[in-house]
């Protein structure tokens, strides 16, 4: 094909590099932008090929296993997530498009150093998700957040990070599981990206990805059953009963690592569910690390993410490491879930 032939669909070819589909989009939609936003993407992917590469190597070199220190969380940190939190960082902090970061392993924002020159954006990410199971080489992941910088001081502030998820410009995440994949969104689609270790290169394997209007599997930690409220005890049994919208059960398949539970459904149809327990009155999972870049990317999809009454994308953060109940996937399967919370909010 000759070159002025490529359509404006050129970013979508199978096999393009993740480069190059950067640069068409931007130069499609945006041919006046100065390319910030791509070249942060671009060093975001280089931080996420060295994490790539560790993990793999990771039993091999001993750095399986844990610091014996505790996060801010009060769990216990894990040798790969210090690495892949320093990997992003010093990855990022130079490149002069970023004002603040903010990462689920510290209980602070992150500053750019004064030698460095500020930029437009901020970046909140979750270095390695899933890291309870690092040790079992079960597949973990980075959750990545992009937002507009607000402030106009000379940092960047909490305030710029403390954001409702509608207002993030791009968000995604890579796996490292059997290979690696990175799936993002800027709001123009969700495409995903394998990396080709022989290129070093994250080429186009799933454009367009659309989740399913309803799916056949539901994820959830079920031994946290008597820890529910009524609405969630009610779901789950319509769920895996005939009592639900399809009249039939679905399946159960829970991996306990976000970033992998939320692909499959993301490619299968599925709903995942952290709902609140007892043990976690607010739910276990982080609004701004993980439930917002996922509900970002699950929405271009054309699926839902819902605390249960509430979008995720509206709420209004109210500190780092705000906390929400998270019911994400398929729409027909989201919108039934609600049901079960807006039956026990009219009671
Ligand atoms: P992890 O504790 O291993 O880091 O957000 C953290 C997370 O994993 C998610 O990746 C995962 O979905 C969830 O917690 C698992 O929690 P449970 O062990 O309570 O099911």
């Amino acid at each position: 094909m000759a070159l002025d032939e490529l359509n404006h669909d050129s970013e979508k070819r199978i096999g393009i590099s993740f480069t190059e589909h950067i640069a068409e989009i931007q130069h499609r939609l945006s041919p006046a932008a100065r390319g910030e936003l791509t070249s942060l993407l671009l060093h975001l992917m280089m931080a996420a090929k060295i994490i790539s590469r560790e993990t793999r190597k990771a039993a091999l070199v001993d750095v399986l296993g844990l610091t014996g220190r505790t996060n801010v969380q009060g769990e216990k940190v894990q040798k790969l997530d210090e690495y892949a939190d320093d990997i992003i960082i010093r990855h990022l902090r130079y490149t002069g498009h970023l004002c603040v970061m903010s990462s689920e392993e510290h209980e602070d924002t992150i500053q750019i150093p004064e030698r460095y020159a500020l930029g437009n954006y901020t970046l909140t990410f979750d270095p390695l998700d899933g890291s309870s199971n690092i040790d079992a080489n079960v597949s973990i992941g980075t959750i990545f957040s992009i937002q507009r910088r607000i402030s106009d001081g000379t940092t960047g502030t909490r305030e710029d990070i403390l954001q409702r998820g509608k207002n993030q410009v791009c968000a995604g995440y890579v796996i490292y599981g059997p290979g690696t994949i990175m799936v993002y969104t800027t709001g123009h689609g969700v495409h995903g990206f394998t990396l080709d270790p022989s290129v070093g290169e994250f080429l186009l394997s799933h454009p367009d990805i659309h989740i399913p209007e309803e799916g056949k599997i539901y994820s959830v930690n079920e031994g946290n059953y008597f820890n529910w409220e009524a609405p969630t005890r009610q779901l789950v049994d319509a769920l895996k009963s005939s009592n639900n919208y399809r009249g039939k059960p679905y399946s159960g398949r829970y991996i306990g690592s976000l970033v992998a539970d939320f692909h499959r459904n993301l490619l299968y149809g599925g709903i995942f569910l952290y709902p609140a327990d007892s043990k976690h009155p607010s739910g276990k999972l982080r609004l701004l690390p993980e439930a917002n870049p996922l509900a970002l990317v699950v929405e271009h999809a054309g699926g839902l993410a819902t605390t249960g009454s509430q979008r995720i994308l509206d709420i209004e953060p109210r500190r780092l490491h705000h906390r929400v109940p998270l019911i994400i996937g398929s729409r027909k399967d989201v919108e039934f879930a609600e049901s079960f919370y807006s039956k026990e909010a009219e009671a």
